[in-house]
């Protein structure tokens, strides 16, 4: 007999902060997906691809669900919504930390009106005391009418084999969409330019996070020597953000190449040479050139 293979998209849904990024990269084993205590971390889609036995999981992290306020959000929630029609399951994510919300209701009634099937995780459980996370998980049955939530933590890896293996059993037969060992479609410029984001969301509060694009230049090896010249520019929208990121003697700045360049190095198994500016680009969110150019 013939071993049967199962495979599929996997959305994550779930409102800003949920955990659905330290998910997938926990599911993955390696970091695919940038993580922050600010929302709209996650502005794309991104995939990340979970092998295991006789199955792969191809994960789409998208942003989190919210109500459009200007281009750049339509644009996301366009992307949240289109994505949900074409995958295979959804893996719906509330906050085992919170109370929910009229976030948390928008989504499930979003989701219990479309025919793609959904796996319910409360995360975060590591914050809470069992009789509490049970509790959660009564009102999150509620919720959706599904009596088969599951508790998880994304950061300590409690309950996730057993999130793998709802989704690997929900996934029709199908093919390898990956090849085995590969962790994400997006290009190298990407992911970099993203673990230099993840460093400036870190040291960055209220709205200078939101005004944060980077964007890779050039990326060249350098030919004398074993390693990889990285020039980035990381953009803020305006004249006052600049001297924020930058920090009293370019301390800030420095920090945060230091931070990133670990990242880079690591995913690149090389030593890098990271070269940062920062650059004002006046109301880019708002510029549908500009967020081309960054591929939102
Ligand atoms: N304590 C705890 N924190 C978590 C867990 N999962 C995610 N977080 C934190 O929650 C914040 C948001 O996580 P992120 O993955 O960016 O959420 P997303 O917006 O849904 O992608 C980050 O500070 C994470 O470190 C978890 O299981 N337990
Ligand atoms: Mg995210």
């Amino acid at each position: 007999m013939t071993e049967v293979f199962r495979s599929g998209f996997v959305a994550l849904v779930g409102r800003p902060n949920t955990g659905k990024s330290t998910l997938a990269n926990a599911l993955v084993g390696r970091k695919v997906s940038i993580v922050s205590d600010k929302p709209q971390t996650t502005r794309h889609r991104v995939t990340a691809v979970v092998d295991g036995d006789g199955y792969q999981l191809v994960l789409l992290d998208i942003p989190g669900f919210q109500k459009p306020r200007d281009t750049i959000t339509r644009r996301m929630q366009e992307l949240v919504r289109s994505t949900i029609t074409e995958v295979d399951a959804v893996l719906f994510l509330l906050p085992g930390d919170q109370s929910f919300g009229r976030g948390d209701t928008f989504i499930a009634e979003a989701l219990r009106g479309q025919p793609t099937p959904v796996v319910t995780v409360v995360n975060k459980v590591d914050l809470l005391a069992p009789e509490a996370a049970a509790r959660q998980q009564e009102k999150a049955a509620t919720l959706l009418g599904d009596d088969q939530v599951l508790l998880a933590s994304a950061l300590t890896g409690e309950g996730l084999a057993e999130v793998e293996r709802r989704l690997a059993a929900l996934v029709p037969e199908g093919p390898r969409y990956f090849p085995e060992g590969a962790v994400t479609d997006q290009p190298e410029e990407v992911l970099v330019a993203e673990f230099i984001r993840e460093q400036v969301l870190a040291v960055t509060e209220e709205e200078v996070p939101h005004a944060i694009a980077v964007e890779v230049l050039e990326m060249e090896p350098r030919e004398d020597r074993d390693l990889i010249y990285v020039r980035a520019a990381i953009y803020v929208e305006r004249d006052s953000q600049r001297p924020i990121v930058l920090g009293p003697g370019g301390e800030r700045l420095k920090h945060i190449g230091i931070g990133a360049r670990r990242e880079i190095e690591w995913l690149l198994g090389s030593q890098v040479f990271l070269d940062l500016v920062v650059k004002v680009r006046k109301h880019w969110r708002a510029d549908p050139r500009m967020l081309d150019r960054l591929g939102l």
